[in-house]
Order: structure tokens, then sequence, then C-alpha cells
């Protein structure tokens, strides 16, 4: 594109405006399988295994005992021309296993087979007990040094740079289950710091449905499938789960959120992180404050639709995971700041009434600003998931000096077992070996042997006091770095019980919901209805509804009416809570990095201007998907997308270059989508549906040219929020790119008036 373009310069304008620069742009279109096209025929001259493709690494080369090794990644890899056993030795065949003529039976002696099938047939571990459905990101953290008096943790001080790796995850499905999941998601990050690991291993939501760690496997067993049938999978709407939830009022407060727009993220890249626990942070004077950690997404906080969410999951079921590592290959690198609410240390651990300790509970950003610490990119894709993302294990007991824990019953079951799950899914104790657990400092831990053991140690005295190996090694004092856990005070009675600031169930739950915008109470409405309409027990239904009417009454109304029951009344007086507008996700503005335009288009459009559009589209960041009748080129365009093969919720808004003819293969018996298309019918009926579905989530549509047949189709008024009609191009880009800074088109579908 020349920059005397018009089209191009109005947009560069437009791109500028709406996303958060100092990124490089999308230089291709993302998801290429390897760093070389492949030939057509089967290669046949030897040569070395292709390099990682740009965007990915393995974990940085560290000895099993934490020292640098300098080594080449590509070293940790496989390599070499020839296909070899596992000890080394040259293959001539691996097609054909060894018998007694080529009829006859295989031989016991074929050593090559039994090893190939032998590795093969223990080539699975145990998934993860929960967050089993995850993907990683290596990056780095760059702190600001805004935290150095509040502890002494050197990678917070001012601009050290930590290398990280991220595992997102959801909780409840196994391992292959689907991204876009109603639930929680996990956010655990692994700092490979100087002094050691710190794990900071947080959720998007920050609050939990328990407040003490012995009713961990309560809540799981709850949530995860029925034991007898084993389903449904990855989902919370059954009887156990909402069983145990309304019999177990504690949960409320997390329930809200999952229910809320939190539950079905847009993206990792646009979700916050939250360590729930209250921490307790040191600096080097010895003086302690309390804070809760937070992550702050530069993108912004940002949902899918239910009906959205609920597609993706047959259509893209690795939605997330394809999202994550595309943007990082796009160079769209997602950024976080890592920031801190920070309480006075008192004995009672309180702050303006609020219980720290109990991790039902937030304390409102208005009286805790959170404040920022340092700032998170990811920018490196793994290069094998099993190694790095599959093996990566966090545990909250990582910690470093100037970071320790605090009392919180709920965290103390996790101080176990993060340690205790690695013994199954990972095989035995030499766990921290695996290359991506490795620290980034010298280890002498004096723990020897053990399954996989992969250190080849030194000396004779793995124990102390030794004098045989020099009394080595020794302990550190502070001045040394060394880990001291904070003095403090102890004292009690022994029982099983809960404080009383405990028993309050309710008033933070209102809190969060008297906080939401219309569009988000009636999306937590809904979510509510359809979940507990998907429970079979009416008792179960009704029991929720009781603990719903503690929250609020318009709540528990609207939900009660789609479930044809009852409203009943409080049991509690409701709460007098004070709404906190940082629990909102709308109402501002967001860079659009990394989001995703469908362009539709045939031989019928002005081709020129799509490749226009495409171009700008990719140079502000974003990831245009060129959608056409049929695959290969459409002019010089290669098509990314056919009206086959897309569906509209691959896109975060959409583009119609005109109105396309329908394709060869539009009707009802080679594509259903196409349905039973009337002979004489102007427009791809498959381009109708995109433009149907994409109205209805919300989402940005424009168009040029003939578009305008494709809406009246589609049945979208042209005057619609949202809707952007032109006569040209560079006009509907500008108004459709800026229309995304806003994530949807919320105000297309007004919420009842008795809600708001
Ligand atoms: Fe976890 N949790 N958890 N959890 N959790 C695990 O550890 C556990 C809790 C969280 O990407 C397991 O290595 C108990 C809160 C994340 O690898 C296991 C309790 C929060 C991940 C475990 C909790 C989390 C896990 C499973 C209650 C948010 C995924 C495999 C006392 C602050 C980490 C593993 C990854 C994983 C136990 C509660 C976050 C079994 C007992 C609260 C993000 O150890």
């Amino acid at each position: 594109m020349s920059e005397s373009n018009p089209i191009k310069s109005a947009v560069d304008k437009v791109v500028d405006a709406v996303t958060d620069h100092g990124h490089a742009p999308a230089a291709e279109i993302p998801g290429v399988p390897n760093s070389a096209p492949p030939a057509l025929e089967q290669p046949t001259e030897p040569g070395e295994p292709l390099p990682p493709k740009p965007d990915q690494t393995g974990p940085d080369t560290f000895s099993p005992t934490g020292q640098p090794t300098g080594a080449d990644r590509a070293a940790t890899a496989q390599g070499g021309a020839y296909l070899t056993t596992a000890q080394g030795v040259r293959l001539r065949d691996t097609d054909h296993s060894l018998k007694a003529g080529p009829r006859g039976p295989v031989l016991l002696q074929d050593h090559h087979l039994r090893e190939k099938v032998m590795h093969f047939d223990h080539e699975r571990i145990p998934e993860r007990v929960v967050h089993a459905r995850g993907a990683g990101a290596h990056g780095v953290f760059r702190s600001y040094g805004t935290a150095a008096n509040i502890t002494r943790a050197a990678f917070l001080a001012e601009k050290a740079e930590t290398p990280v790796f991220v595992r997102f995850s959801t909780v409840l499905g196994s391992r292959g289950s689907a991204d876009t999941v109603r639930d929680t998601r996990g956010f655990a990050t692994k700092f490979y710091t100087s002094e050691g690991v710190f794990d900071l291993v947080a959720n998007n939501i920050p609050v939990f449905f328990i407040q003490d760690g012995i009713k961990f496997p309560d809540v799981i067993h709850a949530g995860k499938p029925h034991p007898d049938r084993e389903i449904p999978q990855a989902q919370s709407a059954h009887d156990t789960f909402w069983d145990f939830v309304s019999l177990h009022t504690e949960a409320t407060h997390h329930t809200l959120w999952n229910m809320s727009d939190r539950g079905i993220p847009r993206s990792y890249r646009m979700m916050e992180g939250f360590g729930v626990h209250t921490f307790r942070l040191v600096n080097a004077a010895g003086e302690t404050t309390l804070v809760k950690f937070h992550w702050k997404p530069k993108l912004g906080v940002h949902s899918l639709t239910w009906e959205e969410a609920q597609m993706i999951a047959g259509v893209d079921p690795d939605y997330h995971r394809r999202d994550l590592a595309d943007a990082i290959e796009a160079g769209a690198y997602p950024q976080w700041e890592l920031g801190v609410q920070v309480f006075p240390d008192n004995p009672e651990q309180m702050f303006e009434g609020i219980d720290l300790l109990d991790p039902t509970k937030i304390v409102p950003e208005e009286l805790a600003p959170v404040q920022p610490i340092g700032l998170l990119e990811l920018n490196r894709n793994p290069s094998n998931f099993f190694a790095e993302t599959e093996q990566v294990a966090f545990h909250v007991g990582h910690l470093v000096p100037g970071i320790d824990v605090t009392d919180d019953p709920l965290l103390a079951a996790r101080l176990f077992s993060y340690l205790d799950t690695q013994l199954t899914r990972l095989g035995g104790p030499n766990f921290p070996q695996l290359p991506i657990n490795r620290p980034h400092a010298p280890v002498n831990d004096m723990q020897r042997d053990g399954y996989h053991q992969t250190a080849v140690h030194r000396g004779v005295a793995p124990y102390k006091p030794n004098s045989l190996d020099g009394g080595c090694p020794f302990h550190a004092g502070l001045g040394e770095g060394a880990f001291v856990e904070v003095p403090t005070e102890v004292s009690g009675r022994k029982v099983r019980e809960a404080p009383a600031t405990y028993a309050d169930h309710f008033s933070q739950p209102r809190l969060f919901w008297l906080s939401l915008s219309p569009t988000e109470k009636e999306h937590l409405i809904d979510a509510f209805t359809f979940e507990l309409g998907k429970c079979y027990e009416q008792a179960v239904k009704e029991r929720q509804l009781r603990v719903l009417a503690n929250v609020d009454p318009v709540l528990c109304r609207e939900v009660a009416q789609g479930l044809g029951l009852p409203a009943p009344e409080p049991s509690v007086p409701l709460a007098d809570a004070a709404p906190s507008p940082a629990l909102s996700q709308l109402g501002r503005e967001w860079p659009a990095d990394g989001r995703i335009i469908g362009i539709v288009a045939d031989e019928s459009c002005d081709l020129g201007v799509v490749d226009a559009v495409r171009q700008a589209v990719l140079a502000g960041g974003m990831v245009p998907l060129l959608v056409a009748p049929k695959g290969g080129m459409l002019g010089t365009m290669p098509v990314q997308r056919t009206f086959l093969t897309a569906r509209s919720v691959e896109f975060d808004a959409l583009l119609l270059a005109g109105a396309p003819l329908p394709g060869r293969d539009a009707y009802g018996a080679r594509d259903a989508k196409a349905g039973n298309r009337a002979p004489d019918e102007p427009v791809d009926p498959r381009v109708v549906l995109m433009v149907m579905e994409a109205y209805r989530h919300a989402k940005a549509i424009g168009g040029w040219g003939t578009a305008a047949r494709v809406l009246a189709q589609a049945g979208v008024p042209e005057q619609a929020p949202g809707v952007v009609v032109g006569e040209d191009g560079e006009q509907v880009l500008r108004g459709t790119l800026g229309l995304l800074s806003l994530h949807r088109v919320w105000d297309r579908f007004p919420p009842a008036a008795d809600v708001a």
C-alpha cells in the first residue's frame, strides 16, 4: 500500500486511536504450523529438524540445580538427521515389525517395536485434579520499584526484570474440555527470580467458594461431573453443584461472580487476576504490610455472550488457547499490570470492617486503591505443550524473601496440597528438576535420589551438620538473602470453628450485584436461570432461590420467574452495601490489539478496497480473516475462511465488502447452514446467518457497496446501534473499529426497566 492511499492513512488514524501502540503490528495471519512450509512430495534428503517458529521458545536452559548452562535451547530438543532408538542407534525402518517372512508372525526379539510401543503406552500422566485444561506462555515481568518500600523481594526492586511462565486454565473440565465453558479461570505465574522461584497462583475471580481448605474436596466433588454417569463435562449447570452451594451459603459471593460475565471471558488476555488471599510483605527493615495481589489487563476485562460461549465450545473448543498463542505469534503481546492493595498489618487483620483472612470477601478498590508495582508481558509461546504447560508445577508455598503467607485457613490447605498433588501427577519428588520448573538461582537443598533424579550430585555429606563436605551447604543470614518467616504472635484454643466474621455470607454478594450495570445484571439473571433450569430437582432450585432472596429481591424475582417458581422472601435483612464501580466491566474504552476482524467478500466486490482494509486492520495490530465463497485466492489475497468453514463467533467484528452471491455449495443438502435457499436469493445464506449472529452477540458490523442487501435479508436495521453502513470502506472501517474500543454494542439491546 502506498502512503498516499487515502483509505490506509485514514484507517491508520483510527487504528492509532483505538490501539495501544508500542506493540509490533501483526506481521502475518497467525496459526502457521511450522517454521517453513512443507513440500508437496515427501522429502527424501536427510536434514536436521526445522528450527522452532520465531514466536516459540522452550524454557531457559538451567541445570537441574538452578545453574545457567549456556546451552542452546535447541540442544534440549531431539536433533540429528537420522531416526534412532532411545539409545541413539540409527534405524533403517520404523514401518514394519520384524517378522518371520512378510506374512509370518512378529518376532519377540524386535527390540525396536517393543521400545516404541512401550514408550507410547506410558505417554499419559494424570491430569491436574482441578485446572486440568489450560494454556501457557513465557514472558517477562518488569518491576516499577514502587513496592520496594514494603517488600525486600529482589524481583520487586526498581528496574528488576524477571523471566516468567504463566498458565491460564479452567477449573472443572478435563484436559480435553472446551475453553469457553462458564467457570472460574486460573491465572498462575511462575517468577524465576534471582532469589528462587515465586509463584503467584491466582484466579480471575477475587473470592473463593469456601473459607476453609478442608471444604475443597467437597466443592470440587460437587462441581465435577456426577460420579455415576460422569456428566456433565466442565459445567456447573447441574444438580450436585447447586445442591452444594445452596446449602453452603459462604459460596454465594463466588457463585455470583461465576454467573456474571466474568465466568465467560472473551480471552485470557482480557481477564483480571487476583491472589484471593491476603499476603504479608516484609521490607528490609523488617516492617510488615498486608496486601492483596491484582493483575490488571491492558486490554480491559471483556467477555463473551453466553450463546456465543456455547457455540464456540463446538466450533472452536480451543478458542482461548488459540487466541493466546495467535496474539503472541502476531506480536500483539498481552500485558498486565501487577498491583497491590495495601493494608496495615494490625493484630486483628481487619480493614474497614472487612476480615482480611476471609477469602470470600474483597476489599473494594474505592476503599483501598490498587497500586501498580510492575508490568507483565507475555511474548513467547511454548515450543512443546507437554514439557512446558503440562509439566509446570505451581505452589503457593514457592515464596521468596519479602513475601510471606497469612493465617487464611484456605491458604493453609493450599500450602499442603500443591506439593502433594505433584507426587501423583509428575511421578515423584523431583518435579522441581523438570526444565520448566528449574529455578534460576543455585539450588543446594541436600535432597537426594528419588524417581527421575536428573542431577548428578557430588560430595558425601548431604546432611547437616557435617564436616566431611567442609560443612557445606551453610545457612544464610538475613544479609545473605535468607527467607525468614515473619515472627508473628500465635495463641488460641485448639478448636474446629470459624471466626464470627465468617458468618456474613450475603453482604458482599449484594455489593457485587449492586455494582453491576443493568446489562450485566441481565446477564447474571440469565446465567442463574439457565444453570438452575438445567437442574432436575425442584428442591435444589427452590433452595437456591432462598439464597438469592438474601442477595437481592429483583435478582431473586427474575430468576424465579424464569424457573416458573414463586420468589421467596429473604431470611436475613438485606445488607446496606455501597456499590463499587470498579467491579463493573462496562463503560470504559480499551485498545483493540489482536482482535479478529472477519472481512466477507466475493468476486463481485471491489477487491482493491478489500485489500486496503485488510492491510489497515493488520497494521493496527488486529487480525483480518478474509471470508470468501471458496478456498484459495480471492484476487491477490489468500482466503482464510470460506462460507462453509466460517462461523460468526470467530470474529470480534464483521465487515461486509458487498453482498456476496450464493456460493456453489449454498444449499442445505451440502451445508446445513445454508438451509433451504430460495432459488432467486441474491445473497449467500451463510453470510446472512453470520450477520444475524454477530448482531445478536452485540458485535460491530460494517458494510459498504451493496452490503445493505445482506443486512436487509438478516433483518438488521441499518440504523441499529453498532451497524455502520457507508459508501466506501474507509468511512465504514473507521466507524467499525471505533466501536471495538467499547468491546460490544450493548445499547443495541436495552435492559428491562425494572432491572435497571
Ligand atoms: Fe488451587 N489447586 N486449590 N486454587 N489452583 C491446584 O495444583 C487447591 C485455590 C489454582 O496452572 C492443584 O498443581 C486447594 C484458590 C490455580 O498448574 C491443587 C484449594 C485459587 C491452579 C490445588 C485451592 C486456586 C490450581 C491442582 C483450597 C485462586 C492451576 C494441580 C484450599 C487463588 C495451576 C496443581 C496450574 C491448581 C489445590 C484453592 C488457583 C490440587 C486444596 C483459592 C490457578 O493442588
